[in-house]
């Protein structure tokens, strides 16, 4: 085989405290939206996997829930989520946010300083930072254990200001190795899901304090009817019967907002016209109960 037939291919885990961007970076990577993102942290719950495809080869991301203390079983599920991301994975991204780079950040930039493989720091959110903040964050990562990283990448996951060098760092650091996905796979999550994760973005939008962390959605039927119309039947959980009032807000017009929105996404995604209906439903404390975190499709796939 020539040099230039050598095929490369990898796993990129994207790790970092909650809210620093992550998902935001995944769907710059992949150039499609395969995660969803809001302004409040905790959003990922599970590893959301997106393939980047070229012809002379593939990066498979793998964006994670940002790292912080498990307070509930939800919580646990999505800190093993995160670690297990780095099985297999042949580089890593760890993301800190310009401006907001506190001890916890530090620590976990630090934690993964020592892994043995090609990794990557970057701070995003640069356009949201003054030249000086940003300079100054940069600075502070010019010394041990920072310089254990490949490369140190401002960047702007939002603006997609610094994606391309990102991908190109990584690329030349990935093995020889096998097509692991078809080229037109960008994620590996079915259409119920995506489906459920818009429902739950745009519910996080619109919702404050403990209520969107509450949020859990679970589609409970699709049915594609012949013109083009698929029906889709969701259950959007709240733990605690306080909150259901407040997602359904005055006269359901919460609700209504919220599932129009979702729809409006859900039929780009289906490319169909999308009738959907949302029933609310309290689970008193959900987010510790194992039946409730299986419905909700947050189980470990093995061990
Ligand atoms: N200004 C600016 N905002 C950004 C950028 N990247 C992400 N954001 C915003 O930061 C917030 C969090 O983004 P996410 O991508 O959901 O962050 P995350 O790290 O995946 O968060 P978790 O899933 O909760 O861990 C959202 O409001 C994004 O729009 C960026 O480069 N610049
Ligand atoms: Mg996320």
């Amino acid at each position: 085989m020539s040099e230039d037939a050598v095929f490369r291919s990898g796993f990129a885990a994207i790790l970092g405290r909650p809210n620093v961007g992550k998902s935001t970076l995944l769907n710059a990577l992949v150039g499609e939206k395969v995660a969803i993102v809001s302004d409040k942290p905790q959003t990922t719950r599970g590893r959301v996997l997106g393939v980047m495809s070229m012809p002379q080869g593939q990066i498979v991301f793998l964006d994670t829930p940002g790292l912080t203390e498990a307070r509930n079983k939800l919580g646990e599920y999505m800190l093993s989520a995160a670690y297990d991301a780095l099985t297999g994975a042949d580089a890593i991204i760890i993301v800190a946010a310009a401006g907001s780079v506190g001890p916890k950040d530090r620590a976990v930039i630090e934690k993964f300083s020592k892994r043995k493989l090609p990794k990557v720091l970057v701070l995003n959110k640069i356009d949201a930072a003054s030249r000086e903040v940003v300079a100054r964050d940069l600075q502070s990562f010019n010394a041990p254990p920072y310089d254990q990283y490949d490369a140190i990448l401002p960047m702007s996951a939002k603006t997609g200001g610094g994606v391309d060098t990102l991908r190109s760092l990584l690329f030349d650091r990935m093995p020889e190795g096998p097509r692991y996905f078809p080229d037109d796979m960008v994620t590996d999550q079915p259409e119920y899901m995506l489906c459920a994760e818009l429902i739950r973005e745009k519910a996080l939008a619109r919702l404050r304090e403990e209520v969107p962390h509450g949020i859990g959605v679970e589609i409970q039927r699709v049915e594609k009817l012949s013109g083009g119309l698929t029906e889709i039947y969701a259950n959007v959980y709240v733990e605690r019967a306080a909150h259901k009032g407040i997602v359904l807000g005055k006269q359901g017009s919460m609700l209504r907002a919220i599932g129009t929105e979702a729809r409006l996404d859900i039929e780009k995604l289906l490319a169909t016209h999308v009738s959907l209906q949302l029933w609310v439903k309290v689970r008193e404390d959900w987010r510790n109960r194992a039946d409730d975190l299986r419905t909700l499709g947050y189980v470990r796939e093995r061990g």
